[in-house]
């Protein structure tokens, strides 16, 4: 482990933001020594064009810097810079303070969620007091009702060095107020950069957003579901045997080639995340943006990724409703509104529940808002309705006095096991769909099993109401079958199934008829029937169920068809006919193609020709068969079929062997 760089020391990605040529590249090398702006291009321009990084160890914490571009044609790059951050440096020129990117960036930053930054206003060496005191005004009013309305705002000056220890000491006391990184659950890596290193092969960059990864570890590249290996890593430059949430790292990945990677694409552990191209959301309007009309096109940003997509809006956000009391299907979203939306992307995109993005104009591309995601993996269903309207409420926990539903994720995880219905919702896809990890998923399983919500049958959930509607569907079906068939053991298990459960996971079947045999269902293999069930025979049943075993037990190998059953027995077919069904269920008699035996001359025939063999016979053919048991062909065929089937005989040629 390189001392130099420990994994376990504490970590902090921090991004610039600003208006152009506000000094945010000349501030990050005053603070790193490192000049974040890589590209000949750049250089030759004096503008930053691309993301670029620098690093530095401020006290005792790890400082990433994502230097982003200030020019209003690359904020689609800044916007593949700030997903990652864990706060910003907002970069304030004094001598031009507020101007439009400076409040694009931070508007951003607010629709992120960026809870944590401070304000730098940099070229104090350009102005005089007075012009600083206004350039902190203007901060200030700027900040003001937002997480940072209370940040530190630091007048520096990356050319005299003026105002950077205290700079850097503000920094440091942000990074020891910020939350820890989940480095729980799957690593989740959205990748900035694709390049390609002499000796190495394919690396990409990103900013770790959660879990961790370790050298050798098989990883997934999403959307492609490239299967790929992580040969190196490195944080800063550093060789590290893993990474943890928090950090900027280079992977080096075996199986890849640059040309199949870009930006955007994500790397992750396989199974954590499933791509989608359409998520239910919460939408938020910038309050200067114009109008967003239903099915607007715009463009989409999330984590590295730019796509392009159409917004359908639902209804205006509940708390937001007293705007447009017309309710279901808004027509337009007025700037400052929030509502709920399902937004279709014209390419996969790998998300889930709780990120937000942002959304842009598509022409003139300029950002309009953001949000964040209810449900990545929603159905194909109506949005623009009542029971729609319900469904988002409860998405977002809002409607948490219900018991029905629960609080927070568990309210939004009930709204997902109730739509997978009989099919169920797994652990696994249960963690993808809510945004947790799987120990997290597995938890909540538990709580909402011991709350009685759920049903857990192995690792899948199934809404508790949606069981009980089918133990009270399989309960009736049984004593329906009893009434209407009083000569039955019970209904056939396979029937019931197909008929009550029809596509349910089988192991959901499987547990409810446990859960049912606890309370006196009897379950057997075949057959499901009430408790004490009996088989009642009419005086007339039972009298032909007498007769028929006689009847087939003397007729020995060449028993009669049913209707000359019956009328040897005496009985009218039809019950003849009900009733040879039960005997051959209670398997007097037994079923050989159409004809019927009595099991104990099947019986003393397979014993007959296994004796053969003892008496010296190898073989019996269809005439000796015919002649030894005095049958026509009609028996003969089908009974020595039935030894074949048996395994006391196989056919060989016209022949049979006796085993
Ligand atoms: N006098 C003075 N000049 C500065 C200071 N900081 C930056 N500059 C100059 O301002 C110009 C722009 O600085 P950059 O750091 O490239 O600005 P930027 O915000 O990164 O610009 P973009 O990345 O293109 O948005 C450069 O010529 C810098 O030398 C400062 O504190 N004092
Ligand atoms: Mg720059």
């Amino acid at each position: 482990m390189n001392p130099l760089n420990p994994p376990n020391r504490r970590s902090v990605v921090i991004g610039t933001a600003g208006h152009i040529d506000h000094g945010k590249s000349a501030l990050v090398k005053a603070l790193t020594g490192i000049d974040p702006d890589r590209l000949k291009e750049e250089k030759a321009r004096g503008i930053t064009i691309d993301l670029g990084f620098a690093h530095a160890q401020v006290g005792d914490v790890d400082m990433a810097f994502v230097d982003v571009p200030g020019h209003e044609r690359f904020v689609k790059n800044m916007l593949a810079g700030v997903g990652g951050i864990d706060a910003v440096l907002l970069v304030i020129a004094a001598d031009e303070s507020v101007m439009p990117q400076t409040r694009e960036h931070f508007a951003i930053c607010r629709l992120l969620h960026v809870r944590a930054g401070l304000i730098a206003l940099t070229k104090s060496d350009l102005v005089d007091a007075e012009t600083l005191e206004l350039a902190r005004l203007d901060a200030r009013e700027l900040v003001a009702g937002s997480a940072l309305a209370d940040a530190p705002i630091l007048a520096v000056s990356s050319k005299t060095g003026d105002g950077l220890d205290a700079l850097r000491e503000g920094l440091a006391r942000l990074a020891a107020g910020l939350p820890d990184h989940a480095v729980d659950g799957a690593p989740r890596l959205p990748i900035d950069r694709v390049f390609s290193m002499r000796g190495f092969g394919t690396v990409v960059t990103g900013t770790l957003t959660s879990g961790t990864m370790r050298v050798d570890q098989e990883l997934v590249l999403l959307p492609s579901e490239r299967r790929v290996k992580v040969r190196g890593l490195q944080v800063h430059g550093t060789v590290q045997p893993s990474a943890a949430a928090g950090r900027r790292v280079a992977v080096n990945l075996g199986g890849v080639d640059v040309a199949d990677l870009q930006r955007g694409d994500t790397l992750t552990r396989p199974g954590a995340f499933e791509a989608t191209r359409r998520f239910d959301a919460t939408i938020d309007l910038l309050p200067d943006a114009r109008p967003l009309r239903h099915g607007a096109r715009v463009r989409f940003h999330h984590g590295t990724t730019e796509l392009l997509g159409r917004v359908a809006l639902a209804t205006e956000h509940a708390d937001r409703a007293d705007r447009n009391p017309s309710g279901s299907g808004l027509a337009e979203l007025q700037g400052g509104g929030r509502a709920f939306a399902r937004i279709r992307l014209e390419a996969p995109a790998v998300l889930t529940r709780g990120d937000r993005f942002i959304i842009r104009a598509y022409s003139p591309a300029i950002t309009i808002g953001g949000g964040r995601v209810l449900d990545p993996l929603p159905a194909r269903t109506p949005i623009r309705t009542a029971t729609a309207a319900a469904r988002f409420a409860r998405l977002t926990g809002e409607v948490s006095s219900s018991p029905q539903s629960g609080s927070g994720e568990a309210g939004a995880a009930m709204v997902f096991v109730e739509e997978r219905r009989g099919a169920g919702l797994s652990l696994d896809a249960l963690a993808r769909r809510a945004g947790i990890t799987v120990a997290a998923a597995a938890a909540l399983g538990r709580e909402l099993s011991a709350a009685g919500k759920v049903l857990l049958v192995g690792d899948a959930l199934f809404s508790a109401p949606l069981v009980r509607a089918l133990e009270g569907k399989l309960i009736a079906a049984v004593a329906e079958h009893h009434r209407a068939n009083p000569i039955s053991e019970g209904i056939p298990r396979e029937e019931a199934r197909e008929r009550i459960f029809g596509l349910a996971s089988p192991a959901l079947f499987d547990a409810v008829l446990l859960r049912l045999s606890e309370a006196g269902l009897v379950a057997g293999r075949d057959r499901l029937a009430q408790p004490g069930r009996g088989v009642s025979l009419t005086a007339e049943e039972a009298r032909a169920q007498e007769a028929l075993d006689r009847v087939f037990r003397e007729a020995g190998l060449s028993p009669p068809d049913i209707a000359a059953a019956a009328s040897t027995a005496g009985v009218a077919t039809s019950v003849a006919d009900r009733v040879s069904k039960l005997l051959v269920r209670q398997k007097t008699l037994v079923k050989v193609d159409t004809l019927l035996f009595h099991v104990q001359s099947l019986d003393r025939l397979k014993q007959e020709v296994k004796a053969l063999k003892g008496q010296g016979a190898a073989k019996v053919d269809v005439a000796g068969f015919k002649e030894r048991y005095g049958v026509s062909r009609k028996y003969a065929i089908p009974l020595l079929e039935w030894l074949d089937r048996e395994r006391v005989t196989r056919r060989v040629g016209d022949a049979r062997v006796i085993l």
